[in-house]
């Protein structure tokens, strides 16, 4: 049977007392707060197109399927990370979006210079019974600046509606809790570790082709610590803040659409 995954979506203010406690504690607590519909849908869909518009400089076409680079299958390596395209994001990490979130989580925070745009292109025939939660390119982006005195959250902006199996970020909730993730170590280390503690972490990071793997919804206790493995799905415009230390990783493609999501880097200093 297929566990349940837990992804409620949290319908907010960005001005009540009752949003930053909520989204103070789901940070705590679980390593990611879900603001559904935090950016307005048209100006995620603005972005996109603006996306679309620049790519065909490459001769690659919204419309045109043939014209996409086809991603690979596999529960193994995928990436497909646009690191030079910050200022055509800049309409979703506006001031007012720095003033909401500093408001809901801390007032220091601050929106960080790099911004990168993530493109997932379908893989050649898809099918979404193929997609596997992937064992490869688990890591997080941050583990400290060295003087223990920066805290980094990450931003998330979903350009287009996503849904199961179709190219989105995997993560492990409340994993920055986690003393072999506060080390702080590579993140091989970090699997090594983990994966001696837990049956479902040692069959998420089993690479062999044959291994079972783990879906998206399992639980397990490390630690005392209650972690859960869920996928980002949303619609356009939905933000997801993840704990810079949260173990994550990018999936393979098996919907007919191109997946779409844009992150940025939020700062404070203690
Ligand atoms: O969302 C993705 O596709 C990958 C994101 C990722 O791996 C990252 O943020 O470091």
């Amino acid at each position: 049977m297929k566990p349940e995954s837990e992804l409620a979506p949290f319908d907010f203010d960005f001005e009540s007392g009752h949003a930053r406690e909520h989204v103070r504690d789901q940070l705590k607590t679980n390593g990611f707060a879900y603001l559904k519909q935090a950016i307005h849908r048209e100006t995620a869909e603005n972005v996109s197109t603006d996306v679309w518009n620049y790519l065909e400089l490459v001769d690659v076409y919204r419309n045109r399927t043939a014209s996409w680079p086809v991603g690979r299958p596999q529960r193994g390596p995928v990436f497909r990370a646009i690191r030079d395209y910050e200022e055509g994001l800049s309409p979703l990490f506006s001031e007012k979006f720095e003033r909401d979130i500093a408001t809901l989580i801390n007032p220091k925070l601050r929106v960080g210079q790099e911004k990168i745009l993530y493109m997932t292109f379908p893989n050649a025939n898809q099918d979404v019974n193929r997609w596997r939660v992937p064992w490869a390119m688990w890591h997080n982006d941050f583990s400290g600046d060295g003087t223990g005195k920066t805290r980094a959250y990450l931003g998330f902006v979903l350009l287009n509606d996503v849904q199961a199996g179709g190219g989105n970020l995997v993560f492990l909730s409340a994993s920055h809790r986690l003393d072999e993730v506060v080390a702080p170590q590579h993140a091989s280390a970090i699997m090594k570790q983990l994966s001696r503690k837990s049956t479902v972490l040692e069959r998420l990071w089993d690479r062999r082709e044959e291994a079972q793997g783990a879906v998206v919804g399992e639980r397990c206790n490390v630690d005392g610590i209650e972690l859960q493995l869920l996928e980002m799905i949303g619609s356009k415009g939905d933000v997801f803040i993840l704990d810079g230390s949260l173990l994550h990783a990018p999936t393979s493609n098996e919907r007919s659409y191109v997946r779409l999501a844009a992150k940025c880097f939020l700062y404070f200093k203690k």
